[in-house]
């Protein structure tokens, strides 16, 4: 974590949107002298931040590094409480695991673990979640709705709305979410979310909610069991994309629809989210820890389970599964 004066800085340079500030002027907004701004800007740069300097004018950031330190995150992060507090690891087992033990510690809401490598990074049922260093984003999000436990299944797909949200803004290409946890670009898996609780039987402590996206990685980065089902926006898109700009554009929307939904309820994000899913109205296998349910998915409960009907008519609630498509063209 960073000194609250390197956070502010950053904020101002945010605000100024590329344009020069002045020494004086950051003196004045930080409330410091400026030597000390000098320091901060020298630091920055040391980090890898290219800071143009222009007598009279004062200084501007021109570019960063492709990097997820704190510093980059901050530069342009618009929220008001998710990403307050950003813990950026070079290289750690799962972002999830930390996020857990600082939950547990009491860390504020909107805490993010966000990490440049995961050497066990996991999936759902403890599969392994493949993270290699400087190509994807590996992030944990704390959160603490004051909630019932059986709510948590909706934040996995409040997730994957901004997700999707984010990369149709960075990229222009609409990715289409899987129930409950997959996103996919052309039939492959560019993200995976996984969702847990720290909870009580009546009452939620914290939520965590572990993204991992595949950004920069191309075909030969991923190992052979993945070749065939994996892809990344960089493959997707022809084009390497900024994993620090991402961030910023998920946490946002991340933001803005938690809150909706504090205000609201899931009803507007269940509009939402089926209107990003491939799996409604389609014939689909539910592969669920104690067997295995065909038939047609219906759609959504207010809860965020995903309602089957077999054919037999019988309706199925199905609260964790990974799904088949029958038809593998669609
Ligand atoms: C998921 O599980 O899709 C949830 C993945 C969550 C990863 C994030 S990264 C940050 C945070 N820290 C963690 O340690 N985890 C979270 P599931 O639906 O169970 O899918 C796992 C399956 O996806 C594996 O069994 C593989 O088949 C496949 N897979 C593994 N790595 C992949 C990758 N990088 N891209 C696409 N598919 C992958």
């Amino acid at each position: 974590m960073q000194s609250p004066t390197r956070k502010r800085l950053l904020e101002a340079f945010t605000n100024a949107n590329g344009e020069f500030l002045s020494g004086q002027a950051l003196a004045d907004i930080l409330g410091c002298s400026r030597t000390a701004i000098w320091k901060h800007i020298e630091e920055l740069r040391k980090e890898g931040f290219e800071l143009e300097a222009v007598r009279k004018k004062g200084y501007r950031i021109v570019s960063t590094k492709d990097r997820v330190t704190e510093n980059e995150i901050r530069l342009g992060l618009n929220t008001e409480i998710i990403g307050n507090v950003i813990h950026y690891l070079d290289s750690t087992d799962s972002t999830q695991k930390i996020a857990h033990r600082l939950s547990q510690d009491g860390c504020p809401e909107g805490t993010v673990v966000v990490a440049e490598e995961q050497t066990n990074g996991r999936g759902r049922l403890t599969r392994p979640w493949h993270s290699p260093k400087h190509t994807g984003i590996w992030m944990s999000i704390v959160l603490r709705p004051k909630l019932p436990p059986q709510k948590a299944p909706q934040f996995t797909l409040i997730a994957a709305i901004a997700v999707v949200q984010a990369m149709i803004e960075l990229v222009n290409i609409e990715p289409e979410i899987k129930w409950p946890n997959d996103i996919l670009i052309n039939g492959k898996k560019v993200t995976g979310i996984l969702t847990e609780l720290q909870a009580d039987a009546d009452k939620i402590h914290s939520i965590i909610i572990g993204i991992g996206i595949n950004v920069n990685q191309s075909i030969t980065d991923f190992p052979d069991e993945l070749h065939s089902i994996a892809t990344s926006l960089a493959i997707a898109s022809e084009k390497k994309q900024s994993r620090a700009t991402l961030i910023q554009l998920i946490l946002a929307k991340l933001e803005k629809y938690y809150l909706l939904y504090l205000e609201q309820g899931f009803a507007p994000l269940k509009i939402l989210w089926e209107s990003y899913a491939i799996s409604i109205g389609k014939e689909i296998i539910a592969r669920t820890v104690t067997g295995s349910i065909a038939g047609k998915a219906i759609g959504i409960s207010d809860e965020g389970v995903l309602k089957i009907q077999d054919s037999d008519g019988v309706i199925h609630d199905i609260y964790s599964a990974d799904i088949e498509m029958k038809d593998k063209n669609l």
